[in-house]
């Protein structure tokens, strides 16, 4: 017998919700019946944001042009409202605020990093939307030199952690991230934030937390946290947005030259993080295995350990996960693969 319990609607969608859209699928049988907050396509060809269907469309060169293109979309169960303001381009849902820019290349980033972090969370604010959940910062040439010889992403931290500095009294702490490579110059930026639901930043017990990383990695750590929990007012249970994890202990990158060993170490990291334990060490209830994690997305240096790191994947991640797989730069030399998801 089925017993239906009222006012407990088991398989009711997620107020927010992430699905990858490969060439092919049908967006609109995917998303019918809910409204799209944003959508991201890892193309072949990156341009700066604009409004496509009434929603924000990114295009992030992610994928060489043999490689599939994917499109993330992020959609909501509530009308979403859209808007430009500059060069921001943004949409909210009453309790979801998506918004995206891009900066051209150039020769110093830091100022205009700095600037485009304090326009977002300055929209944010006067949108209302003001807990921060999860940047995508997604850099040309991350590991090369800017036009003073300095590392790309070393110069896009300085300017980012301008902007959380001089915020620091509204802006409570930092959110998960993904720092990670594209392939072309300049860096495309998104953002998710909400207004009523709470944001709870969690650090990993196997690494030292990126902002207090030492000055051998660059003039100004990274501005992000290992995962964010947004724990929603109402019913709905909680989503955690885990940001891009590699292989480090303490902030040691291991296991140089071994892309077998980094996947084990970032899949390990990521277990230890959204493992209960770790939760509940934060004064959180609730927690997660790897086989929770969907919309992942998988970042691999070397074409050529794309097949050893796939079959990885295909282990440790539940069978029917959204999962792509990108080969672009990391965001230090020595690290060959970096993977982000998000558990429900
Ligand atoms: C690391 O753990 C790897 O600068 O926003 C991962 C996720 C990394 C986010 C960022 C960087 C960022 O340090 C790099």
């Amino acid at each position: 017998m089925t017993v239906i319990h009222p006012g407990a609607p088991a398989l009711a969608a997620p107020a927010l919700d992430c699905l990858f859209v490969k060439p092919g699928d049908e967006e609109k049988v995917r998303t019918a019946g809910r409204h799209v907050l944003g959508r991201v396509t890892y193309g072949h060809s990156g341009r700066p944001p604009g409004l496509h269907d009434g929603a924000p469309l990114v295009r992030i060169a992610m994928a060489d042009p043999n490689a599939e293109r994917v499109t993330e979309v992020w959609t909501s169960d509530r009308p979403v409202r859209s808007g430009r303001e500059g060069d921001l381009v943004h949409a909210e849902d009453g309790e979801h605020l998506f918004c995206a820019v891009r900066i051209d290349g150039r020769e110093v980033y830091r100022d205009a990093v700095n600037a485009v972090y304090e326009q977002v969370f300055a929209l944010m604010w006067r949108l209302g939307y003001t807990e921060l959940l999860r940047m995508w910062n997604l850099v040309g040439d991350i590991t090369g030199p800017n036009a003073e010889g300095m590392e790309n992403y070393r110069d896009f931290c300085m300017g980012r952690a301008r902007a959380f500095e001089s915020w620091s009294g509204r802006i409570d702490g930092m959110p998960a991230a993904t720092g990670i490579g594209s392939l072309r110059p300049g860096i495309d930026l998104y953002f998710l934030a909400c207004r009523t639901g709470r944001a709870r930043h969690l650090e990993n017990p196997r690494q030292t937390p990126a902002h207090q990383y030492p000055s051998r990695y660059g003039p100004r750590p990274p501005s992000f946290a290992r995962a964010t929990l947004l724990e929603p007012v109402s019913a709905q249970r909680p989503t955690l947005y885990v940001s891009g994890t590699a292989s480090i202990i303490g902030d040691d990158t291991v296991h140089r030259d071994d892309v077998e060993g980094q996947c084990d170490v970032t899949l390990s990291n990521i277990e230890a993080l959204i493992a209960p334990e770790n939760l509940h060490r934060h004064g959180l209830a609730g927690g997660f295995r790897l086989a929770d994690l969907d919309c992942v997305k998988v970042y691999v240096r070397d074409a050529a350990d794309l097949p050893a790191v796939r079959a990885r994947c295909a282990e440790a991640f539940r069978p029917g996960a959204d999962i792509a797989y990108f080969n672009v730069d990391v965001c230090r030399p020595d690290l060959l693969v970096e993977i982000e998801g998000v558990c429900r």
